[in-house]
């Protein structure tokens, strides 16, 4: 699909596409340089998060699986515990980053326009425009998309992968590349089971692991509350997972897919 879309040319690498050639050079490979690129900006990124003990987590899932309700739920729950901040990704409106802040955690909305995945350099501005002082976890919550957000790091620590259950309990297996991606996979919208007689979360778990997958599966309702405190756990377990490692000089990051990447590392254009 990215052959076709241009989706790596984003507003955030665009002056890396499009600066000028050398006299006599006709074409360059300028796609493929730019994750290169993607990447030295994300470990930049994951420097700041390290150098203020943040533990930052980049939730990705198909549009409107419930991602920003799952946030809405964690502020509710957390805020007075941990220090919380939000990215949000979207291709318009502020929507989402006011429903951030309406609970009372700043929110920086990122609006990518036609681009279907957040890069680097669009994280790094953003997190400059956030106060970042106090924060103990940062969630960036990326576009809609269940491909191109798997092939970009970002700077953050760890990526979460959300599956609805109104979106059919193969998704693991056709998607294989974002779910591979996922150190947690969290199954939303539980409270509706009852009513999707042919959504099977035994079958949903076998699809994910013979992705030969071993992550934690957490069934949740944001909106009933369901599941909620084992999510809270993972989240609690992996801050001092973080604390231990920067305490050690150490960082870490998520399962960077390749395979993914390989949909974006492709033409040679001219410029
Ligand atoms: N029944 C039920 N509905 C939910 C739950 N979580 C979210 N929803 C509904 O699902 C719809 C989409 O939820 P959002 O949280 O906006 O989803 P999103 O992933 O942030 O969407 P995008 O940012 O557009 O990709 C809304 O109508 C929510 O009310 C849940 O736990 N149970
Ligand atoms: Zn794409
Ligand atoms: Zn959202
Ligand atoms: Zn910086």
């Amino acid at each position: 699909m990215c052959d076709s879309c241009g989706c790596n040319v984003t507003s955030g690498n665009r002056h890396l596409a499009y600066k000028p050639v050398k006299a006599g050079t006709s074409a360059v490979s300028v796609l493929k340089k730019l994750l290169a690129h993607n990447d030295d900006q994300a470990a930049h990124n994951r420097a700041h998060f390290d150098a203020r003990g943040i533990l930052t987590i980049n939730l990705m899932s198909s549009p409107g699986s419930g991602k920003t309700a799952l946030l809405e739920a964690t502020i509710d729950a957390l805020k007075d515990e941990f220090g919380l901040a939000v990215i949000e990704g979207d291709l318009e409106t502020e929507n989402d980053a006011a429903r951030i802040r309406a609970r009372g955690v700043p929110a920086h909305q990122i609006t990518t326009g036609s681009a279907c995945h957040l890069d680097a350099h669009m994280v790094h501005e953003a997190l400059h425009q956030l106060d970042l002082s106090g924060v103990d976890i940062l969630f960036v919550e990326n576009v809609g998309n269940l491909v191109c957000p798997a092939s970009f790091d970002l700077g953050q620590h760890r990526n979460v992968t959300l599956l609805s259950v109104t979106e059919g309990d193969d998704k693991p297996a056709k998607y294989p590349v974002m779910f591979r991606a996922a150190d947690a996979v969290v199954l939303s919208k539980v409270d509706l089971l009852p009513v999707l007689d042919d959504f099977d979360p035994a079958r949903a778990e076998l699809c994910l692991r013979q992705l030969a997958s071993t992550v934690p599966l957490l069934p949740v309702s944001a909106r009933k509350g369901q599941g909620m405190t084992a999510w809270y756990d993972w989240l609690r377990s992996e801050l001092a997972a973080q604390r231990a490692r920067v305490a050690l000089g150490k960082t870490a990051k998520p399962f960077i897919q390749l395979d993914g990447a390989s949909l974006h590392a492709h033409a040679e254009v001219s410029v």
